[in-house]
């Protein structure tokens, strides 16, 4: 029977031996979530890495891992520390990662980094052919895995492989700067369909196709060889129920529902019933553009000062590459600027920033999203931004603002929101002071116009009709031209 392999680097549980003990944990991150539900249909595999590396777990671990693993329908591509420090670290973060999010000066260029991606591409390679069968669809996920549509093709003439990108395709001129520029294109050009969350990104790919390979482009059809390849915009949507629901059921039973977390601001709210939160939720990455939100957020509060003593930023912040120098430096630069302006501004009974760097529960994370009266979604560079569609979700109640940056490509969904240009404070200020103002009424509007859009295009919907293209582009036969 033909199935579909999902391959991503990281496969969607955490696994972690404590005192001896296998203990498996599903994943947070917007990839896992995601793909959740495709991976569950059918008799489909998911093929990444398992986080344990080579050196830390004995043959027998090794063993009971992979059952472990099977259980969940995951198959473990095998990683020692050294493609850890070389692939994922090194080209993966510290090269491609900044480089296709406009961070041109993060970005380092070293040849024993690239050398590691090619040989961890070809071991994901080797552990897809082992489990593919004529006939089965391998889905990619990532900019990990660039190389590996090209790699399974040159074995593989007649499997259907789609390729999806999650963050940004930069512009040509971005991109032409990396020394292995032919080499990714050509890697995923071994894809029939490559997609991306927006039209723009959609846009770069093309434009870097055309002008490093001598190939025939029709729109969004590349004729590269006997075959096509399309290339088109999938913009991913989140599990809007379960966001949803989960909302009306916080609501039902307020009480019982409230964290430890929502219990301490209301308790230190109680002093001022006007009192509004303002939510920011991240994984700590400079893209996310964090301290450009603290800074106008204190720009905000100097330039409508009575607002002082009346509005809270609550941010949490999941802590992420902790061993990256960028993200140890954005820690520091995050916890200096927190405290400076608590410093500056807190009050016995008011204190502007509460900020947490840690990974949330479901439960908290849902009691966070209903009980703020904004989010502010502020990247300066997102390939999608998967927070802005769960704190829409969960307005049950028909009232929250979004705030969310044009950097983002889901601004490119949800005109609605108030959208932002994250480096110009100015404007995030008074869209600050918008949103907390904004009517019962136009509240209501905006949030309904976007519920209905993000509930109707949420993952599942995403996921099929990626399947569905990917069904389309590899039936697509080239047009023979006469001479
Ligand atoms: P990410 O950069 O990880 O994903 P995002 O899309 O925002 O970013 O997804 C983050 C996920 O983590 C969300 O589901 C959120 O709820 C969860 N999360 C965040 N903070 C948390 C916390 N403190 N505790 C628990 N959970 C938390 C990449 C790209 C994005 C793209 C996605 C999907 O960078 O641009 O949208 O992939 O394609």
């Amino acid at each position: 029977m033909e199935k579909t392999i999902i391959v991503s680097n990281r496969l969607p549980v955490d696994l972690k031996y404590n005192e001896g003990k296998l203990i498996v944990k599903s994943s947070t991150g917007g990839l896992a979530t995601g793909m959740k539900s495709v991976h569950s249909e059918g008799n489909g595999i998911w093929i990444g890495w398992s986080g344990l590396t080579e050196e830390v777990i004995s043959p027998e671990q090794k063993t009971e891992v992979n059952e472990a693993l099977a259980k969940e329908k995951c198959v473990s591509v095998p990683l020692n520390q050294y493609d850890i420090d070389n692939y994922y670290y090194g080209f993966s973060n510290a090269a491609l990662w900044p480089l296709f999010h406009y961070f041109q000066a993060y970005t380092e260029f070293e040849l024993v980094h690239w050398q590691s991606y090619v040989e961890v591409n070809q071991k994901f390679a080797d552990v897809v052919l082992e489990h593919l069968n004529e006939g089965d669809t391998v889905w990619i996920h990532d900019y990990q895995l660039l190389l590996l549509p090209e790699l399974l093709r040159k074995k593989r003439k007649n499997i259907t492989i789609g390729f999806f990108l999650h963050i940004p395709y930069p512009s040509y001129e971005i991109f032409r700067t990396c020394p292995w520029r032919d080499e990714l294109l050509q890697g995923m050009l071994g894809a029939d369909l490559i997609g991306f969350h927006t039209y723009d990104y959609v846009r770069h790919f093309i434009s870097s196709v055309e002008r490093l390979k001598d190939i025939e482009i029709n729109f969004n059809e590349i004729s590269y060889g006997n075959r096509i390849i399309k290339v088109d915009s999938f913009p991913m949507g989140i599990d809007y129920n379960k966001y949803h629901n989960a909302a009306l059921e916080h609501h039902k039973y307020p009480e019982s529902s409230k964290s430890e977390l929502m219990k301490n601001i209301d308790f230190h709210n109680k002093s001022n019933e006007e009192s509004k939160l303002i939510l920011s939720i991240d994984r700590m990455d400079y893209t996310k553009g964090i301290p450009n939100r603290i800074k106008s957020f204190e720009y905000f509060l100097n330039k409508y000062p009575e607002y002082k003593g009346k509005v809270r930023l609550v941010m949490l912040a999941v802590p992420s590459r902790e061993n990256v120098l960028q993200y140890q430096l954005l820690k520091k630069e995050t916890d200096e600027l927190v405290g400076r302006i608590n410093g500056d501004l807190s009050t016995i009974s008011w204190t502007p920033i509460w900020y947490f760097y840690r990974a949330l529960p479901f439960d908290e994370l849902i009691d966070l999203y209903v009980s703020s009266d904004v989010a502010m979604v502020t990247p300066v560079r997102d390939g999608m931004n998967l927070v802005a569609k769960e704190y829409i979700a969960t307005r049950t109640k028909e009232n929250g603002v979004l705030i969310l940056s044009e950097m983002a490509g889901a601004a490119k969904e949800m005109h609605e929101a108030l959208i932002v240009n994250p480096n110009n404070f100015d404007q995030t200020a008074d869209c600050i002071k918008e949103a907390l103002e904004m009517s019962a009424e136009e509240q209501k509007t905006r949030l309904e116009a976007l519920q209905k859009r993000i509930s109707r295009y949420d993952v599942e919907r995403w996921a099929k009709e990626f399947l569905k293209g990917l069904k389309v582009a590899k039936n697509t036969v080239p047009v023979q031209i006469a001479q």
